[in-house]
């Protein structure tokens, strides 16, 4: 999973200057269309024409990926969505929530949760029309998606070497994920939905940004609900640019959790967002910061990554003194004495930590019995990401995408870059090891 995501990564830096060259073509299209349907307007006084039935696009995550990749592949979809509705009406469909690899908590049943449990799905519908899955099925009468188009490499890889974008329909390269049932229907995992069914399938193979999809959904199928599989397998359209933190300034969490992460703060950390000047309009849309206006609540915040990281011995992953002498040291330097941790990590290492920071105050939240009913791992892991997003300074782990969602949120919050985009070094990095690289936001 991590290896897969670093591939694309270095993709996404290499093809920069190419997504640019092909940016300028395809806003040429948009402008013209654009005249045609203005000109034809103004002729006629009254003239209605037949209504755009409108279509509905779905899309799905491979198992593995965790949450947090999750949310950005959303990113990639909902630009694409966002080409789309240039030429119709398009609405996304929100894939519900579940079975996520690093959901522990075996007593919650963790799966068809909504996107509202965890986002403001109020401000993901002030960049593009989305709805959940369950609107889905109101609207459209039953849980049936017309066309499944399930995404893939290429067998043959990269054909001398050379990276180009392209798309093709393809004979699938592993076993289909779904199957044919004797209704002539195709039957597989819908999120647990069990009555849910799609009509027809295909593999595609792509290389390439997201916006490769649109030609292919605006003429290629033009059925009327498709299911993209395999999101993950299309890359940003424009990484780190304009539209990247447009819609990732669309993506606020739900009010329920940023309350709960709120209190905690006031009650725990003597932080508000009146004295830390992190206050956060209504609409996303009116709010623009200016790096280092945000001075963020006395504390400093960690996210580590333990678990699966620290099993497989990830170089990035320090042991927990060395962690905890690093935030000795950015606690001197701030002059700060809270520190409120993030971690996936099990208690025994948590109490751990705490013995190492034994002159400082050490917090993490713990959430009661009814959030994480109401609000699941996902809910909590929020709560903790919301935390960390408000303190004076940031320290995260290393190619966690739950760290780098931090430094986002703090961006967006107004911080500056320098007391965000810090990372531990790991046990086997040395001691001033490679920090990560800094994405500064933009509005326009
Ligand atoms: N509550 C809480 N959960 C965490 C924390 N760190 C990780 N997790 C959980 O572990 C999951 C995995 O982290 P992600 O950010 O999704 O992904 P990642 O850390 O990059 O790991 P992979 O993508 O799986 O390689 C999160 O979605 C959370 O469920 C944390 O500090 N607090
Ligand atoms: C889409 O249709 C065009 C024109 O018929 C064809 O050349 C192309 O291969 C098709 N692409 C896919 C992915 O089906």
């Amino acid at each position: 999973m991590a290896a897969h995501r670093r591939f694309v990564v270095c993709v996404v830096l290499v093809l920069c200057s190419h997504c640019l060259k092909t940016e300028c073509s395809l806003d040429t299209e948009a402008d013209l269309s654009d005249d045609i349907v203005f000109q034809s307007g103004s002729h006629q006084t009254l003239k209605v024409g037949p209504a755009i039935p409108r279509r509905y696009l779905l899309y799905h995550v491979n198992h593995g990926e965790g949450f947090n990749l999750r949310r950005d592949v959303y990113m990639r979809i909902a630009n694409l969505v966002q080409r789309l509705q240039q030429d119709g009406d398009w609405v996304l469909v929100l894939p519900p929530w579940g079975r996520l690899y690093h959901w522990r908590t075996r007593s919650l049943e963790q799966i068809r949760i909504p996107w509202a449990t965890f986002f403001d799905v109020e401000s993901l519908n002030r960049y593009i029309p989305v709805i959940e899955f369950e609107d889905f099925i109101k609207e459209t009468g039953q849980a049936a998606i017309d066309q499944i188009l399930y995404l893939q490499a290429y067998k043959e890889g990269w054909t001398n070497g050379k990276w180009e974008e392209k798309i093709d329909e393809r004979e699938c390269i592993e076993p289909p994920a779904y199957r044919l049932d004797e209704a002539g229907v195709f039957r597989g995992w819908f999120w647990g939905y069990p009555d849910a069914y799609a009509k027809a399938f295909k593999c595609l193979s792509v290389q390439g940004m997201a916006r490769i999809l649109a030609p292919v959904l605006l003429n290629n199928f033009t059925a009327r609900s498709v299911f993209v599989d395999r999101g993950e397998e299309i890359l940003h359209d424009y990484y780190g640019q304009v539209q990247y933190w447009t819609v990732r300034r669309s993506m606020r969490f739900a009010k329920h959790l940023r309350d709960i992460g709120d209190e905690f703060r006031e009650s725990k950390l003597e932080s508000t967002d009146e004295k830390d000047k992190t206050v956060m309009t209504d609409n996303w849309r009116d709010m623009e910061r200016k790096p280092g206006s945000a001075i963020g609540g006395p504390y400093l915040a960690a996210h580590l990554r333990r678990e699966d990281f620290a099993r497989n011995n990830r170089k990035e992953v320090p042991t927990l003194e060395r962690a905890a002498d690093q935030i000795k040291v950015a606690l001197k330097k701030y002059k700060l004495e809270k520190v409120f941790v993030a971690t996936d990590a099990p208690k025994h290492e948590i109490e751990e930590l705490r013995r190492h920071l034994q002159d400082y105050q050490v917090y993490n939240y713990v959430p009661p019995k009814g959030v994480l009913e109401n609000f699941k791992d996902g809910g909590v892991a929020i709560i903790d990401q919301w935390i960390c997003a408000h303190a004076r300074y940031f320290i995260g782990t290393g190619v966690s995408t739950f760290s780098f969602r931090i430094h986002e949120e703090r961006q967006i919050l107004g911080f500056d870059t320098k007391m965000t985009y810090n990372r531990f070094c790991g046990h086997s990095e040395p001691e001033d090891c490679e920090q990560p690289s800094v994405w500064k936001i933009v509005y326009h």
